[in-house]
């Protein structure tokens, strides 16, 4: 059973994706707990402010970091905690794999510019970017980091299989995948898929995702390459 907490200023933004999809049917089954904290309930004052101007001048705010430091003392538990940030190291497939080894998972939705770094000096263990692109809030990122967590949950995939062959997991892009019907407006599908060889389909699957990769991601391409000895084909 993986354990999620998340601290955010938007509960309400996690309420779909957890009532459905793969995600929803994982938390029935009780593979996994989610379970979303509300920063305000620690703001300061009448309004319950979570935000301030930075130190220092320049635009945007800062979460506070009394309330937050509160609302990760009342949960944090044995958790790790995950900050999610376009400051952060560039989640990868074998990121996820290394993250997946702990129980208890603690994510910091920031808004605005980010969160206080006494936060983070203090707390938190690993600051994590989805890529190298601007979000409005962590939201979003914490919620593509917890998928990409808990397609390693035994139980959590309808096929398991896709699991060990998927892109990334060799450097390699998936191939074309096609399914019914043969043809549309002229359109075929590959015959060898139909040929029933599946030594010949796995060569041309193999070939097929090399040149994918090759065109699309060279830096992809040059690992593959690169490990190719190691990797079992
Ligand atoms: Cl984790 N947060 C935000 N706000 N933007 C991002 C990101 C995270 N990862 C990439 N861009």
């Amino acid at each position: 059973m993986k354990i999620f907490k998340i601290i955010t200023l938007f509960p309400d933004f996690f309420q779909s994706p957890l009532k459905s999809g793969l995600l929803g049917k994982a938390i029935e089954k009780g593979l996994c707990h989610i379970e979303c904290i509300n920063l305000r309930q620690w703001g300061e004052g009448q309004y319950r402010q979570c935000d301030d101007y930075p130190y220092g001048g320049g635009s945007g705010m800062v979460l506070m970091p009394v309330p937050l430091l509160k609302a990760i003392e009342s949960c944090k538990g044995d958790s790790k905690v995950l900050y999610p940030s376009p400051s952060g190291t560039v989640l990868n497939q074998d990121m996820v794999k290394e993250l997946f080894h702990h129980d208890s998972f603690l994510f910091i939705c920031g808004q605005y510019e980010g969160i206080d770094q006494r936060v983070i000096n203090r707390y938190v263990d690993y600051e994590i970017s989805i890529g190298d692109y601007v979000l409005s809030g962590g939201e979003y990122a914490a919620l593509v980091i917890i998928d990409a967590l808990c397609r390693y949950i035994p139980g959590f995939m309808s096929n398991p299989e896709s699991l060990s062959d998927e892109s990334f997991e060799n450097y390699l892009l998936e191939y074309p995948q096609y399914t019914r019907p043969r043809e549309i407006d002229g359109m075929c599908v590959p015959d060898i898929l139909i040929s029933g060889d599946h030594e010949k389909i796995r060569r041309w699957r193999l070939e097929k995702s090399i040149e994918k990769t090759r065109a699309t991601r060279p830096d992809l391409y040059r690992l593959y390459i690169a490990k190719k000895d190691e990797v079992k084909q």
